[in-house]
């Protein structure tokens, strides 16, 4: 991200400070960041323009994996019961197939695994699997946005459109990082509330799922570089939209650091047995910990000591309980293209009628919008206190997850110009229908 970091933080630094336009020479706008400019400048991510440092070698990635225990496995298992009963293990599926699933397990799990009969078709060490992938990861990161250049960029968006937009932190990581939100809503700034219908979109309770902090923080970038555009204009006008873009900025961070790869998914919480960290979309009060989910501190999957634990969980629950206005929710995640809808953590339908056709029409729709394949949430297994199941149960809001596309983690850069492109088409579909999502109910 250097080079537009370079002239954009600069003039952002003229320019004065989100709160500080004063700063500025009368009448001198202050500079922002385009949409295109941002796009653009992820297509052409070079080896060159990374934020990695730039003497890590790969030698240096694979050595620090070599003390890593996890394994990549590829498990049979053929139904979303059996993919339940892996993610109780402490298994990380990333990949289902349709007669086996593929993810890291740590290797006291694997016996685990034979004890409850499952047949593991292949195993390698992290370190053997990070090997095939490797040439691609410093280029990739370095045009993805971290932690700073993330805050940058909200800062900027914010400082450069001050009558439609604000920038206000929700809470702190464990670490103690901000997390920050972009407001749009032309009448009330910062923590103000709104009678407007509300959207929510939300990136990075998984750490290594970069993609997904890029497409809400894009989505960030075009509402504002086209807030002038009739429907969007009329969008803007009467909605109250918010995007928290990075949650767990603190596994980003740890994921990227030091020029090497962790596979991290979990937040950085020290947990009572020393392992790092718990499963941020197993962490809400929504069946809290009943399924698809560990209560082994070291697991990936791990729910956490209790419910809402964790300071992003609690930052998230604050954030909906104070705003009753908000009607939709999109959780962005990755990878393997998918739209999901609530019951997560039961395998039933959403009972009620209404509700449940205001879902499967949004759902399609967002689907049909970004080619992903739309279904229930428990049918890519259950798994309870996920985000999307607690904002509705609790506040009855439309929450969907989107399982962005891709074949792995660390997708590289040629993804994101798709990624970013459908998913402004399915976001803008959510903000068509936020102002009364049960019309197409009628
Ligand atoms: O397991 C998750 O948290 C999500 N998949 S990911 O690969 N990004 O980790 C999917 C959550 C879907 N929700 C439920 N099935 N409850
Ligand atoms: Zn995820």
């Amino acid at each position: 991200m250097k080079n537009i970091f370079i002239s954009a933080v600069f003039a952002f630094a003229l320019a004065g400070t989100a709160g500080n336009a004063a700063a500025r020479p009368a009448g001198e706008k202050p500079a922002s960041i385009s949409f295109e400019q941002l796009l653009n400048h992820l297509k052409g991510g070079s080896v060159n323009d990374i934020s990695l440092p730039e003497a890590a070698s790969e030698i240096a990635i694979l050595e620090d994996l070599k003390n890593d225990d996890r394994l990549w496995v590829t498990v049979s298992a053929s139904d979303k019961y059996a993919r339940t009963l892996l993610l109780e293990i402490g298994m990380d599926i990333a990949e289902v197939g349709e007669k086996s699933v593929s993810g890291f397990i740590h290797t006291p799990e694997l016996v685990t695994l034979s004890e409850k009969g499952y047949v593991v078709q292949s195993r390698q060490s992290i370190y053997g699997y990070a090997k095939q992938y490797l040439k691609d990861f410093p280029a990739a990161d370095g045009a993805y946005h971290n932690y700073k250049e993330t805050t940058d960029v909200l800062q900027t968006l914010a400082a450069a459109n001050p009558e439609i937009a604000s920038l206000f932190s929700i809470g702190k990581t464990v670490e103690g990082r901000d997390i920050w939100c972009l407001r749009l809503n032309t009448s009330a700034k910062g923590e103000a509330p709104s009678q407007k219908p509300g959207a929510f979109y939300m990136g990075n309770h998984h750490a290594r799922e970069h993609l997904s902090n890029e497409v809400p923080l894009l989505l960030g970038a075009y509402l504002l570089e086209h807030k002038n555009d009739t429907d969007i204009k009329n969008y803007l006008n009467a909605l109250d939209v918010y995007i928290v873009p990075m949650l767990n900025s603190d596994g980003v961070e740890y994921d990227i650091a030091a020029g090497k790869y962790r596979w991290q998914r979990k937040n950085m919480r020290v947990n009572s047995d020393k392992s790092i960290g718990v499963d941020l979309n197993r962490n809400y009060d929504a069946l809290w910990c009943k399924g698809g989910a560990s209560h082994t501190p070291s697991a990936e999957t791990y729910c956490g000591p209790s419910a809402f634990s964790e300071p992003e969980t609690q930052a998230v629950k604050k954030f909906v309980e104070a705003r009753k206005n908000l009607k939709t929710l999109m959780s962005y995640h990755s990878y393997s293209g998918l739209l999901l809808y609530p019951w997560g953590g039961k395998d039933v339908p959403v009972e009620n009628a209404r509700d449940r056709k205001v879902f499967e029409k949004m759902g399609a729709a967002m689907a049909g919008l970004t080619g992903y394949k739309p279904e229930q949430s428990s049918d890519l297994y259950v798994a309870t206190g996920d985000t999307c199941d607690w904002a509705y149960a609790t506040a009855g809001i439309f929450a969907f997850t989107t399982e962005l596309e891709g074949n792995g983690f660390y997708p590289g850069v040629a993804i994101i110009d798709h990624a970013v492109s459908v998913n402004i088409k399915a976001a803008l579909y959510m903000l068509r229908v936020t102002g009364n999502p049960y019309k197409l109910a009628e």
